[in-house]
């Protein structure tokens, strides 16, 4: 059986796993990663370094440096943790960086949502970093569990299918903590009970079109043209969800099928790399991944640490 600190710790270095593996094909499509790459199955150098997370990890780490200090998911905490470790290198999205300045200026985080949206973002920021939520609120109601999400991410992300994203990000990740033999994981029951907890329209649609996918074996790359691969939460969600329902046996192949899918590689990636540590703890992390993951302030080390102390919390 999988411990249940291992569990907080797989769930978040399968997040930073997830983004760096991604981040350098961000935006490429599946076929022309396969053609520049083959599978992306090691880290491969950009820009940014080698090894390097991007701003889904670090909004992550923010997070759950937030609940620790907290107790609890406090919004106005979350604002100002996020807006601390931003750092412009890590390929925010432009909104994001927008609102994440301006909350550093002393903005107000019950506005900031609205302030580059008029509806607020539909992308997938919220879902990408909200895996410590779904890991210390595992046990609660779904309706404490939806608070606690838009808590954690009303001051970037208000827009209903930002939130019900983020919402079922967290909801995955919380039910693979409570899968205890990993070998018993039956992804018709894990799209129920998502079903059930979608409140859009168009989430519920995806979730019943990942369940046709699932019955009719259609192939990846036909499963993707129908979910879409972009950064609308509605899109990269459920692609993160085909990856894990698909290939959660194989925890490693199960984060390089979700980068292949192309598109918004890194936060698909990492958002199945939190689901699938979630259900499979640390020990599957090849050394070649493991040992390569940035290691200074809130690399690798730090957060093997502050997941430990994210799962000492009782909500
Ligand atoms: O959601 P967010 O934090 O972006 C996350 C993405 C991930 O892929 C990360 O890896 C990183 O690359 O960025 O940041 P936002 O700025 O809220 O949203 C990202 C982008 O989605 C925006 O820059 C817009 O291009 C687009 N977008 C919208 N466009 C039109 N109308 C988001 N919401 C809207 C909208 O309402
Ligand atoms: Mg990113
Ligand atoms: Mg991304």
């Amino acid at each position: 059986m999988i411990d249940h600190k291992d569990r907080f710790i797989g769930s978040l270095l399968g997040t930073c796993i997830g983004d760096i593996l991604g981040a350098p094909v961000e935006g490429y499509s599946g076929d022309e990663i396969s053609a520049s790459f083959g599978q992306v199955d090691r880290f491969i150098p950009s820009s940014r370094g080698y090894g390097c997370y991007t701003d889904d990890t670090q909004m992550t780490i923010a997070l759950a440096l937030s609940i620790i200090r907290c107790g609890e998911v406090d919004p106005e905490d979350c604002a100002r943790s996020y807006a601390q470790l931003y750092e412009s290198g890590r390929g925010y999205g432009w909104g994001a960086s927008l609102i994440l300045k301006s909350l550093k200026k002393g903005a107000d985080y019950r506005q900031t949502g609205r302030s580059q949206f008029r509806q607020g973002s539909f992308a997938n920021g919220g879902a990408m970093r909200i895996a410590p939520v779904g890991l210390v609120y595992r046990d609660k109601e779904d309706n404490d569990l939806r608070r606690a999400v838009y808590n954690a991410i009303m001051c970037t992300h208000v827009h209903p299918e930002g939130i019900d994203g983020a919402v079922l990000q967290a909801s995955a990740v919380g039910l693979m903590t409570k899968i205890e033999d990993k070998h018993r994981f039956d992804p018709e029951v894990f799209l129920k009970v998502l079903f059930n907890v979608a409140q859009t329209e168009v989430f519920k649609t995806r979730i019943k079109a990942l369940e046709e996918i699932l019955d009719l074996s259609i192939p990846d790359r036909d499963a993707i043209s129908i979910l879409g691969n972009g950064v609308k939460a509605s899109q990269s969600v459920p692609c993160a969800l085909l990856a894990t329902i698909r290939y959660y046996k194989r925890p490693e192949d199960a984060i390089i099928k979700a980068v292949g899918f192309g598109g918004d590689t890194d936060t698909i990636g990492a958002m199945t790399g939190a689901q699938i540590g979630a259900l499979h703890g640390s020990g599957w992390i090849p050394a070649h991944w493991f040992d390569n993951i940035e290691n200074n302030k809130y690399g690798r080390d730090d957060i093997i640490n502050i997941a430990g102390r994210l799962s000492d919390i009782t909500v």
